[in-house]
């Protein structure tokens, strides 16, 4: 009974080592995205973060023609990157409701300005300037 008991516990201690080893190891591995140009900050679903032009950080970049951007979202809530502007969507891209922790990526072929926006938070504006 007790040698029963040791091993059922020893099993136990074995498979919770196992997760977290297993656990740190995707965070290692780079699995989980971690390259971005563009990052969406924290509580930017609640207004406030146009007031300071830091609802996507940085709000605005340049950048050569043909550079790819990546956003990555590190908010909690859903989020998009879509082109133009939130009464005049102009069709060039659209993330999508981009879930906490993923990323969106377009490359950039044209020379221009381009806004963009959240299609869920009016109040979320950035500009991609490709030279
Ligand atoms: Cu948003």
């Amino acid at each position: 009974m007790k040698k029963t008991l040791v091993a059922c516990c020893s099993a136990a201690v074995l498979a919770l080592i196992i997760t977290i080893l297993a656990t740190f190891q995707i965070a290692s591995t780079g699995i989980i995205p971690e390259k971005s140009d563009i990052v969406i900050p924290m509580s930017v679903s609640r207004p406030g973060c146009e007031t300071t032009n830091s609802c996507y950080a940085p709000p605005e970049i340049t950048v050569n023609a043909g550079k790819t951007i990546t956003w990555i979202n590190k908010d909690r809530a859903f989020h998009t990157v879509t082109s133009g502007y939130y009464d005049k969507f102009d069709g060039m891209f659209d993330s999508g409701h981009i879930d906490p922790g993923q990323t969106f990526s377009f490359k950039f072929g044209k020379l221009g300005d381009f806004h963009y926006f959240c299609n869920l938070h009016p109040w979320m504006e950035g500009t991609v300037i490709v030279k």
